[in-house]
């Protein structure tokens, strides 16, 4: 049994970089206990205030989000912490060498329903050392990710995981509290038959993505030739970890909807780290036509549309937006 103490003792990493992912780890066996007790734990329900998105916030979002900032800020390698739940960035010890981003609780309408949510975090470099971090010390482009992953709170809690040298997955056991390695070098097919998209949206879609997902839904009576089928879990914690498991293509595309913020889902701390798993493990993802890793970015709280999972879907939806573009 490789425990993820064993596994990043050997890893090709730094002791910082590690140390940051076992602070992150920890405060996941503390939210796995808040979610195991559910609604006996007054968790439940809305937190009675917005977020900068302008969401309104769970009480777990707040919860999880203070664990984690209280966690990461005794940590003396984070310099500075920016959260999906906090307007600007919290410096932390200004002489730590890394930058931690995290969006707390990843799909947390799902949590009054009982279903799956996640924490996503990311890990970039600090460039600025012993000085008082801000939010500009964050806008580095995906490339810069030291490390990125996810904890999935799901029927068990999984830990997926990558400091650039390939996807590795743990398991939380409920009885020893460690996380127990239970994949590694995680290789997502080419092909697939499987899509997540909340086609509601369909009416705000730009063409080309309402080409793509027709002919997806004409199944082997269309162009494709042959039939799809379609998950959605509402986290995209969810979603991803179905992709690293079996393959699949996930869209939040543009959508007129949020026509001035590009789409719903985050830059910084849900498509650049879950970019880099998916790329780690063989996957593609694009904002539909751009690689989502090389965007350079202009505000930590920056929407992006993603297109991410199996590399020859992802291309297709490329080469359709690309052919609406020179037509
Ligand atoms: P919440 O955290 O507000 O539930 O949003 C989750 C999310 O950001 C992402 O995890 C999902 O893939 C996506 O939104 C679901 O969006 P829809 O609610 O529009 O389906």
């Amino acid at each position: 049994m490789t425990t993820l103490s064993d596994y990043l003792q050997q890893a090709e990493t730094t002791s910082e970089v590690s140390s940051v992912i076992t602070t992150i780890a920890e405060v996941g066996r503390d939210i796995t206990a808040l979610l195991r007790r559910g609604a006996l734990a007054d968790i439940l329900g809305e937190a009675g205030n917005e977020n900068i998105q302008g969401e309104a916030q769970k009480k777990l979002d707040v919860i999880a989000n203070d664990m984690l900032l209280d966690a990461l800020t005794g940590n003396n390698h984070c310099a500075g912490v920016a959260s999906e739940e906090l307007d600007h960035a919290t410096p932390a010890n200004n002489k730590g060498s890394l930058l931690v981003l995290f969006d707390p609780l990843d799909g947390s309408s799902n949590i009054d329903i009982n279903m799956a949510v996640g924490t996503i975090f990311s890990i970039l470099p600090y460039n600025n050392v012993g000085n008082v971090a801000a939010d500009s010390d964050f806008l580095q482009n995906g490339d810069a990710q030291l490390a990125a992953g996810y904890l999935l709170y799901g029927a068990s809690t999984m830990l997926a995981l990558t400091v650039g040298n390939g996807v590795t997955m743990f398991s939380l056991d409920p009885d020893s509290g460690e996380y127990v390695l239970v994949s590694e070098n995680i290789r997502i097919d080419k092909d697939t038959s499987e899509y997540a998209i909340n086609s509601s949206n369909h009416r705000y879609w730009l063409a080309p993505m309402q080409q793509y997902i027709d002919e997806l839904v004409a199944g082997d009576a269309g162009v494709r030739g042959r039939d799809f089928n379609t998950r959605w879990v509402a986290a995209m914690v969810g979603d991803v970890h179905r992709i690293l498991c079996r393959g699949g293509i996930f869209m939040y595309p543009f959508d007129t909807k949020y026509a001035n913020k590009a789409g719903k889902l985050r830059l910084m701390y849900e498509a650049n780290p879950m970019s880099f798993l998916i790329e780690q493990a063989g996957g593609a993802s694009t904002d539909a036509v751009k690689r989502i890793m090389s965007i350079e970015p202009n505000d930590i709280h920056q929407r992006v549309p993603v297109v991410l999972g199996s590399e020859n879907e992802v291309l297709r939806v490329q080469t359709i937006h690309n052919e609406h573009n020179q037509s």
